[in-house]
């Protein structure tokens, strides 16, 4: 346990090289139909280093009004494409007994990119876990406790790692200190991407 967090658990390498292109290339049809754009913080318009898109019946996303879970892409309006089977068969592996996932968000981090301790909290539900899917170069991940102050660990996540917050992780403060430039060669031009897969409404 990381920081006493019971319910965190760490699959390093859970997706092989082959996996991890097949995903990517999931993550490049997703994003054809949904394309990245760039998130601001609410009230201050502050934008993200992070570009976003999202898969499933719901999508996360931020403006100057808040963050909120909606059905269509911010610029677009359309739909968003549906959660590829594969994370599917990642849920249902690694939790069972949870209720389907609603919603992936897809977070593009370009090298430089950051992103601040924060907790997960927009869902209407924090009984299912998040499951983080790492792929291209390697982050330093840091998480907390359930407070904004107090200890702190930080561990690198790399292509392919798979991260499970359930429990009491689930609401641990985390963020994503820096992303390490030429740790992997999935990506062609560099960059990060993570996945992180949700249930938002009560099931
Ligand atoms: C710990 N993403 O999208 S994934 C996020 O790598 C987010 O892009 C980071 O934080 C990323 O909200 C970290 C690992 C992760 C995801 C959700 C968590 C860790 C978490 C929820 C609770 C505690
Ligand atoms: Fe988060």
């Amino acid at each position: 346990p990381i920081n006493g967090l019971t319910g965190l658990a760490y699959h390093p390498g859970y997706f092989d090289r082959t996996a991890q292109e097949h995903l990517l290339e999931q993550i490049r049809s997703i994003v054809a139909a949904a394309p990245l754009y760039q998130p601001v913080m609410p009230k201050t318009g502050k934008p993200f280093s992070v570009k976003m898109s999202n898969c499933g019946p719901l999508g996360w996303v931020s403006d100057i009004n808040g963050y909120r879970y909606q059905e269509g892409h911010p610029a677009t309006g359309d739909a968003w494409p549906e959660i590829p089977e594969s994370l599917l068969a990642l849920w249902s592996d690694l939790a069972p007994e949870a209720p389907r996932p609603e919603a992936c968000l897809v977070n593009f981090y370009e090298p430089g990119a950051k992103m601040g301790l924060h907790q997960d909290r927009d869902e209407q539900t924090f009984a299912a876990p998040v499951i983080s899917v790492s792929l291209g170069d390697t982050a330093t991940f840091r998480v907390g406790g359930l407070k904004r102050t107090g200890p702190t660990r930080s561990f690198r996540l790399q292509s392919g790692d798979v991260v499970v917050l359930g429990g009491d992780a689930r609401l641990a403060y985390h963020g994503i200190d820096r992303v390490l430039k030429g740790t992997s060669t999935l990506l062609k031009n560099g960059g990060r991407i993570n996945l992180t897969l949700r249930r938002v409404t009560k099931p």
